[in-house]
């Protein structure tokens, strides 16, 4: 036997969990060049020990044999064919090359989504790209999940990437707004085990109060609220009528931290306590009660996710929240909320992407820009309607738009329009089975790994830098490379700063390893090039074992070196959210639509995939709406029907389940179900796509972010048999 054949020695390596934001500490098992366990990291300074089922088998998913490992072309019957590396890049080159010559480079375009967040290569190259081409057509997931956050911490505190986080380890009372974090673990804070955090609240004598339309797995553990979907600025205002009304505001901390409190006050003095409550479903003694436990307790923070960011109101909500918080003294403040201390600062992040909002808008509607990103809610009518700028060639990285952006039947009319569509995935989806070419990445085992996005969120700030764990499998190549790829063949570049053009024809790149390794050694944990001797570097942490613990918790007593507004404080008057208020308050219900559609997310799913692995998919696993015991009496339905569910904007088939979970009034749906394409155990695990019933109507959506409206959707929901 040669050593070039002698079996390598099994051997284990640290990385994180690359799949959602708690970017669990894990260890791997590789043997031959394949991971063959994942296992939790008990030293992780967050995680300590704990990673849920998807983290540990995502190995299964690097070794699926329906992931795409081989560059595929779409041929007229709509089957794929293999080709070569060279045939797929020149003939994408070649074609985007007579797009750019016909109609510029603002024609072509690149959508990416939530996996970006845990590629920091992917992340920079394809804004890098953008960039380079001047396009404005760059969508973001972002904008179906965290653009009101965005819009609201640049209205409050003048960047769109400042956003305050719970302290949830050392508060007394945890108000939390739509958000799952016992299944979902957590999303716009990483903290680590947030399930026994949590508990701990009330361990120690704290509350925990959860408002949901659903008894969640999180509603279960503590004090529920249930709440009719899309009601929550309702609440949230009433709850600041009455702190103001009874006097309950922090006078000394609101007049050091803000300006515009009276405007504030002037705002939530137009709600009505019992309009809120008939709003809400919630009686109004119980929003005025709510109001003065959260004001009086010694601390409190406030937290809402995507129950709060996914309704028609996402910014005005997310304001009222926040405002809550500000007003009551717990800005931060420990145990309130507290601004997070990463080793690269969000603001720096972002200056990468371009934080900012509203520097542009959009060619069709005159949407407002976010980070440098349009809203996928937009993107179907860029592509459908004539003129300059018209949206003809898509990049799609990461995304699985089909199903997770609003206006699903709309886009897959769309698709068929566009010259060319690219995607990069390791699957054949509903998204990426429309392309002309699906190109096939390696996934974050296959790649150089660092927490980028989470990393400016964890209340235990800490830093992780990793080599890939083992070598890309079949031709499969990171998406940074496939993009370089690109651009190279077209004469962009994919470095987003002045001057990349120049730089690169010089013979000058930097990686972005490179970029980002600058951002960290300038950074405040960084070695500042030697002069902070015990300061971080990539080839420092890609030397360390593990992840590094930068403090116990995030610092307080930092307000004035986090609030980017020059007068450096909180700006709490907007007559963005003036007319927020007074659309809220001037809509009037359709009668056609009386019940309020909602997602639910599964602890086994993430978002629109992980449905392909038959280990996650055991046990009674399926797409079904969920009703209230007398929802379903009034409406003739029983348990196990099929029933069909309606909105103004489509319909669609699914079994039903009658539970006492869900708030009279509002109707629980799945989604990320109904699968196309080429996995197929996703596709037999059947179900039906929830964003057919989602408008892509810019008029729907959220004014202030363009944050797509997909929870507290108008609906009417019918026996199919019936119909
Ligand atoms: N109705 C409804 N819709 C929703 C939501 C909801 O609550 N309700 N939630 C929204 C939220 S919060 C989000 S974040 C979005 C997410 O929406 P998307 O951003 O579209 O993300 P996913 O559905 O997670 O799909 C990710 C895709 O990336 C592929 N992928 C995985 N890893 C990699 C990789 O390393 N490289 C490449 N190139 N591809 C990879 C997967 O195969 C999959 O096709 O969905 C939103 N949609
Ligand atoms: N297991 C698992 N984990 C995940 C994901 C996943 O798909 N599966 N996705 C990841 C991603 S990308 C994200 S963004 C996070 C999301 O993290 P979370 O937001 O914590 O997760 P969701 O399950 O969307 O929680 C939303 C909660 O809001 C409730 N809700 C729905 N509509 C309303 C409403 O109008 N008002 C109120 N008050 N509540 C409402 C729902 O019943 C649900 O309990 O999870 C991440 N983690
Ligand atoms: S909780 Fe999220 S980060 Fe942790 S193992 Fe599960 S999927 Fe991965
Ligand atoms: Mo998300």
């Amino acid at each position: 036997m040669t050593s070039g054949t002698a079996p390598l020695p099994v051997v284990e390596a640290k990385t994180f969990c690359g799949i959602c934001e708690a970017s669990c500490g894990l260890i791997a098992t590789i043997d031959n060049d394949r991971v063959t366990e994942l296992r939790p990291d008990p030293d992780h300074p967050t995680s300590r020990g704990f990673a849920c089922s998807k983290g540990v088998m995502f190995h299964h998913v690097a070794a699926d044999p329906d992931r795409v490992l081989h560059p595929m072309r779409r041929k007229t019957d709509g089957s794929f064919a293999r080709a070569t590396w060279e045939e797929a890049l020149d003939d994408v080159g070649r074609r985007l090359e007579s797009i750019q010559r016909a109609h510029g480079n603002e024609s072509i375009g690149i959508a990416y989504g939530n996996p970006v967040a845990w590629s920091f290569a992917a992340a920079v190259t394809a804004s890098g790209l953008a960039t380079s081409l001047g396009t404005r057509h760059l969508y973001s997931s972002a904008s179906v999940d965290v653009n009101n956050y965005f819009a609201a911490a640049d209205l409050l505190y003048g960047n769109t990437l400042i956003y305050p986080l719970p302290d949830f380890v050392a508060t007394d009372f945890a108000l939390i707004i739509g958000a799952n974090p016992v299944v979902s673990h957590g999303s716009m804070v990483t903290t680590g085990r947030i399930r026994d955090v949590l508990v701990g609240i009330p361990e120690r004598g704290g509350r925990v109060v959860v408002v949901d339309p659903r008894r969640s797995e999180t509603a279960q553990l503590f004090e529920h609220l249930p709440i009719r979907a899309g009601a929550d600025p309702w609440l949230l205002a009433a709850m600041l009528r009455v702190i103001f009304d009874e006097d309950l505001i922090d006078v000394s901390v609101v007049r050091a931290q803000t300006s515009g409190i009276a405007g504030l006050r002037d705002m939530v003095a137009r709600f009505d306590l019992d309009r809120a409550a008939v709003e809400t479903g919630i009686d109004a003694a119980v929003i005025a009660e709510l109001a003065r436990a959260l004001a009086t307790a010694r601390t409190a923070c406030v937290y809402g996710r995507c129950g709060a960011s996914l309704g028609r109101y996402s910014t005005l909500t997310k304001f009222l929240l926040d405002a809550l918080a500000i007003v009551t003294g717990n800005l931060d403040r420990r145990g309130g909320m507290v601004f997070g201390h990463s080793m690269i600062e969000a603001k720096g992040t972002g200056d990468l992407g371009g934080s900012g909002r509203n520097r542009w808008k959009t060619r069709v509607r005159g949407v407002g820009e976010v980070n440098g990103t349009a809203p996928m809610a937009c993107m179907a009518e860029e592509i459908t309607t004539p003129g300059k700028g018209r949206l003809r060639a898509l990049i799609a990285l990461s995304t699985n738009f089909v199903s997770s952006a609003p206006g699903s039947s709309q886009t897959i009319a769309a698709l068929d329009e566009l010259e060319l569509m690219v995607s990069l995935d390791p699957y054949l989806t509903e998204t990426s089975s429309r392309a002309h070419w699906v190109l096939p990445p390696t996934v974050w085992l296959e790649r150089e790994h660092l927490p980028i996005f989470t990393q400016t969120q964890s209340t235990v700030p800490n830093a992780q830098w990793v080599a890939p764990l083992v070598p890309a499998p079949g031709e499969a190549r990171d998406d940074a490379w496939i993009l370089e790829q690109i651009a190279h063949r077209i004469g962009e570049t994919t470095l987003g700063i002045p001057g990349a053009k120049l730089l690169a024809r010089i013979g000058i790149r930097f990686s972005p390893a490179q970029l980002i390794d600058l951002a960290v050694r300038l950074g405040p944990h960084g070695d500042l090039f030697g002069l902070r001797r015990k300061g971080l570097s990539r080839r420092k942490l890609m030397a360390t074992e593990g992840a590094v613990k930068l403090a116990d918790d995030c610092p307080v007593g930092v307000f004035d070196a986090k609030i980017q507004h020059t007068d450096r404080r909180v700006h709490l008057l907007h007559a963005e959210i003036g007319s927020e208020i007074d659309r809220l308050i001037d809509g009037i219900d359709d009668p056609r639509y009386p019940l309020r559609l909602f997602s639910v997310r599964e602890l086994r799913s993430h978002n629109s995939w992980l449905h392909n692995i038959p280990r996650l998919m055991s046990g009674d696993r399926r797409c079904r709406a969920l009703m209230s015991p007398t929802d379903a009496a009034a409406a003739g339905l029983h348990d196990r029907d099929d029933v069909t569910i309606v909105s103004a904007w489509g319909e669609v088939r699914v079994p039903m389940v009658v539970t006492d979970e869900i708030a009279d009034g509002s109707v629980g749906l799945t989604h990320g179900w109904g699968h196309e394409g080429g996995w197929r155990t996703a596709i037999a695990a059947g179900g039906a796509n929830y964003n057919v019933l989602t408008p892509n109507d810019t008029n729907q959506i959220d004014r202030p972010s363009g944050n797509a409206f997909l929870n507290g959707i108008p609906v009417t929901v019918t026996r199919s048999d019936e119909r």
